[in-house]
């Protein structure tokens, strides 16, 4: 069970809250209690909790809502986004280059870096071809062997020598792989003190010249990942970390969320002693499946989406409508969201369907590209949008000027659609009947 009863607790404060007939501030505050006794149980800094809660209920209650959105569902989302962003927010894997892409493993004695050095190494062999390990733990000779011994069937090489030095055996070993495309590198973390360690984690650095410097971290330790981050922040420049044993510790929430406040993003997560218990981390899919809720991202997405649509309906009915709505315009058509929906609900217009909902896949993305390729000013003010602006926008989106007009015309289709009289009156009747 990962992070011990957070999830259950977290899932429990939720559907209690479903349960309810309506949602007041008296239920708000009592879901954000259970929510705090659960973050605290976890380990998460009791200031990092009263803030996250603090703004939760501000929000809840204080936000206009977009009509197809329920007070229920907005906290839920509220908890959700503060969450994620406890956990250190959604972010994509660090580069791997391809070749000769050098990962150095640090971190204290027993926290997980030769079991995760190995899975790691599995991990990238199946995605980047070549992977090749260094083991350079000279204080506990026999982690070599630990680490032949996880990866003995996944024909990845091990590189260690007797009576040499932690740096001759980088040395060496970077000789050795350097035709590999990802070589990680084991480094000792048994120490007389902490000076001791990180002095010599300064001399790996320098020898390895690495592309990555990760930081594995035990979960067990709780919100002391924070003061153990900063202190190998300070020494080399992390890229980011992997928290181990979140199997087993209910102290992970801790862990996690220190780590995120350390500013040092999480990339894995160990959740087993064996080679392929290991995770990418995503703070996202992490409490979803922490809380149970398979379809809580789905609920997230539905609810950011119609918050979007309702933003967009407002703009449309003022009558400012810029390049960006028109691409949130053309995004929401993709989707068949609510915001068509909703535009197919207005009395007596028929939107020019032929033109705009034939746009096909192939030129969304086109178009895409080619507003990425417009200055901001030219997106709030696509008017002076002429001449050369058009060809260098279509340079810069790979596409051609006649793509860019196409684009321009569909665009000053719809916005002389909306300006026209009726429209905006009609959308402000649909925004009241909503009660926007
Ligand atoms: N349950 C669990 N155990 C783990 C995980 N990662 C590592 N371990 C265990 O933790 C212990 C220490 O792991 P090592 O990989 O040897 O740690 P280390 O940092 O290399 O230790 P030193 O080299 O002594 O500094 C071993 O018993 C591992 O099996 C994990 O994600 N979950
Ligand atoms: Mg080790």
């Amino acid at each position: 069970m990962i992070l011990g009863s957070l999830g259950s607790r977290l899932n429990r404060a939720i559907n209690k809250l479903l349960g309810k007939p309506t949602v007041d501030e008296r239920a708000i505050n009592e879901f954000l209690l259970e929510i705090q006794r659960a973050l605290l149980e976890a380990d998460v800094n009791v200031k990092l909790v009263l803030k996250i809660s603090r703004r939760i209920k501000e929000r809840a209650l204080k936000e206009k809502l977009p009509p197809t959105v329920s007070r229920k569902d907005y906290v839920i989302k509220l908890l959700y986004d503060e969450l994620v962003n406890l956990l250190g927010g959604k972010k994509p894997l660090f580069k791997i280059r391809g070749k000769s892409t050098k990962i150095l493993l640090v971190g204290v004695e027993g926290s997980g870096k030769t079991t995760t050095a190995a899975k790691l190494a599995k991990y990238f062999k199946k995605r980047f071809g070549r992977v090749a390990l260094i083991s350079s733990d000279v204080i506990r000779p026999a982690s070599h062997i630990q680490l032949a011994d996880m990866v003995r069937e996944e024909e990845i090489p091990v590189f260690w020598k007797e009576n040499a030095t932690a740096a001759e055996i980088i040395g060496e070993g970077l000789e050795r792989f350097k035709n590999y495309n990802v070589i990680l590198i084991d480094t000792a973390g048994r120490h007389k003190d902490e000076q001791g360690l990180m002095n010599e984690l300064r001399e790996y650095f320098e020898i390895t010249k690495p592309d990555h410097v990760l930081l594995v971290l035990d979960a067990t330790i709780g919100q002391a990942a924070l003061k153990q981050a900063k202190a190998f922040k300070e020494m080399v420049p992390l890229g980011g970390a992997i928290i181990t044993k979140l199997d087993g510790s209910a102290k992970g929430g801790g862990a996690l969320s220190a780590v995120a406040e350390a500013g040092v993003p999480v990339y894995f997560a160990g959740v087993g002693e064996k080679i392929d218990d290991l995770e990418r981390f995503d703070a996202g899919k992490f409490l979803s499946r922490l809380m149970g809720m398979g379809d809580l991202e789905g609920l997230i997405d539905r609810i950011d989406h119609a918050i979007e649509e309702s933003e967009l309906l407002e703009k449309m009915s003022s009558g400012k409508f810029d390049m960006d709505d028109f691409r949130q315009y053309v995004k929401g058509l993709e989707r068949m969201g609510p915001l068509d929906h909703l535009i197919s609900m207005l009395p007596g217009i028929k939107i020019p369907s032929d033109r705009i909902l034939a746009v096909g896949e192939e030129s969304l993305r086109k178009w895409d590209a080619i507003i990425n390729s417009m200055t901001p000013e030219e997106r709030r003010d696509p008017s002076l949008i002429r001449g050369a602006r058009i060809a260098r926008i279509a340079r810069g989106a790979g596409a051609t000027q006649g793509d860019v007009r196409n684009l321009l015309r569909a665009y000053n289709q719809m916005r002389a659609f909306l300006s026209g009289k009726r429209v905006p009156r009609l959308l402000r009747g649909l925004m009241k009947r909503y009660g926007m």
